[in-house]
């Protein structure tokens, strides 16, 4: 089984420092690294460790991820937050995870014995709510539909006709299209610990946007669950 982690930045000096020592070589197959224009000397800390970076052609975190997913050669993919939201000792747990046979393991927050030190009220609640009506409507058993870090099968991508929507927030539909049709999907509990650097970089900033997110999900949410078979 080939694993690729796919590690999207944008000035994120400071958790890449604290983050890129401790993932191992040799776990992985191949590490994407797709840059948004940093220029807080990130992209020169990659390279001096002796990795490969992309720069991003079309502006935004969703491009990221597909050209991040485009460039990624393995069986499976991780995506994996360089801000140390997302942590490295995990990354062998879900490989052997993904080794039984499961098409998704997520890195939970939420399961018995994991923690988010990154959320405040309102990404806490927004996470519990999300993933509580996603297990309404499509019948299903997670208890983090929107964490970013996970293990995932990059077939899915096509059996999931992921590709088709590249401008659609991806890791809602992956969970609804996933419980849909009933995949095989396990969890293990994550904590993330909280942000490093500064908050500029976030995908989502400001309280404007995580609205803006919200309203998105929900109509993402609703068409998949009216449509998606
Ligand atoms: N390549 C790229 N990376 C981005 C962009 N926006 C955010 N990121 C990275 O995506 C990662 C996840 O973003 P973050 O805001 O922390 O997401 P959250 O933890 O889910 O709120 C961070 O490490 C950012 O550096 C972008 O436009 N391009
Ligand atoms: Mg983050």
């Amino acid at each position: 089984m080939k694993v690729s982690l796919f590690i999207p930045v944008k000035d994120e000096i400071e958790g890449l420092r604290s983050i890129l020592p401790r993932i191992k070589k040799e776990w992985i197959h191949q590490v994407v690294f797709i840059d948004g224009n940093s220029k807080d000397g990130s992209v020169e800390y990659i390279e001096s460790l002796g990795y490969k970076v992309i720069p991003q052609s079309k502006p935004g975190l969703l491009n990221a991820w597909w050209e991040g997913f485009d460039a990624s050669t393995g069986d499976v993919i991780i995506p994996f937050s360089p801000d140390n939201n997302s942590v490295p000792e995990d990354i062998p747990k879900l490989i052997e995870k993904m080794g039984e046979g499961y098409d998704i393991v997520i890195a939970s927050r939420y399961a018995k014995g994991a923690r988010s030190e990154d959320d405040d009220v309102m990404s806490y609640l927004a996470n519990r709510l999300f993933t509580a009506l996603i297990n309404l409507l499509f019948r299903f058993h997670y208890t983090d539909a929107l964490t970013m870090y996970k293990a995932f099968r990059k077939d899915l991508l096509t059996e999931l006709k992921l590709e088709e929507h590249r401008k659609d927030h991806f890791e809602i539909m992956l969970a609804c299209r996933a419980a849909r049709r009933k995949l095989k999907v396990t969890e293990i509990p994550s904590i993330e610990p909280k942000r490093l650097g500064s908050d500029y970089s976030r995908a989502h900033p400001g309280k404007f946007g995580k609205y803006k997110s919200a309203i998105e999900f929900l109509v993402i949410i609703f068409r998949d669950w009216l449509k998606f078979k």
